[in-house]
């Protein structure tokens, strides 16, 4: 009777740990900042070393890029296309273990891929026409929270921004290298994939062992 009521009291409180996982939506966001800013530090390093963007020589725009193909196996050192003849490593990424945060090998010298923690590459953009402005993505977003008082170009040689939980460009829970992230909140509904499950993993743990333990101190009780 009294491991019943326990258990009524601590079911909602265990459920929600468990299907909101604030923690770990934060925890997600402060790591995809952190590989923004290894991402874009590394270009610009590429910069001061060759005095120019690791894109092709003959470009004169600004460029698009995603953390793959010949700018990603340029950044990991790697001489493709004559883009970086030193080898010099600019980024050395974790492994993605789960096929997500971090690099997956692919067979090719330029077949890696950089992706976020929703598995998603990086897009990247460099300011390949010199003039130390590259256009705000941010006017593009479809928030108000970023798009009403976003400037038209940001005054910086590179960005990079990751396209966040729901995966898609340009809505308010992208996360990018030039202001913090709008969305720090709990994700609304449970995502049933891998990573989710996995991470939860230690919350059930915890939430069984928790009610054996009160189940075990109320039988002496229940027998008085
Ligand atoms: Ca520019
Ligand atoms: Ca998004």
């Amino acid at each position: 009777m009294v491991a019943g009521m326990i258990f009524m009291g601590f079911g909602p409180f265990l459920l929600w740990q468990v299907f909101s996982q604030p923690d770990l939506r934060r925890c997600r966001a402060y790591a995809t900042q952190a590989a923004l800013k290894d991402l874009v530090l590394g270009i610009k390093n590429y910069q001061v070393e060759y005095n120019r963007y690791p894109i092709s020589p003959d470009s004169h725009t600004d460029e698009r890029l995603e953390s793959s193909g010949k700018l990603l196996a340029c950044l990991l050192g790697r001489n493709v296309d004559g883009l970086n003849p030193r080898q010099i490593a600019y980024i050395e990424p974790p492994a993605a273990g789960t096929g997500r945060g971090g690099l997956i090998a692919g067979e090719g010298s330029d077949q890696d891929r950089l992706v976020d923690k929703w598995g998603h590459p990086y897009v990247i953009w460099v300011d390949g026409d010199n003039d130390n402005r590259i256009a705000n993505p941010d006017v593009k977003n479809t928030s108000p929270l970023a798009n009403r008082k976003a400037s038209a170009q940001l005054v910086v040689g590179v960005l990079a921004y990751s396209l966040g939980p729901d995966g898609v460009e340009g809505t308010e829970d992208d996360i990018v290298s030039w202001r913090s992230p709008f969305k720090m909140e709990p994700e609304p509904r449970f995502r049933w994939d891998r990573a989710n499950l996995l991470s939860s993993l230690d919350l059930i743990i915890a939430g069984i062992l928790g009610l054996a333990l009160i189940v075990a101190m109320a039988k002496p009780s229940e027998a008085t």
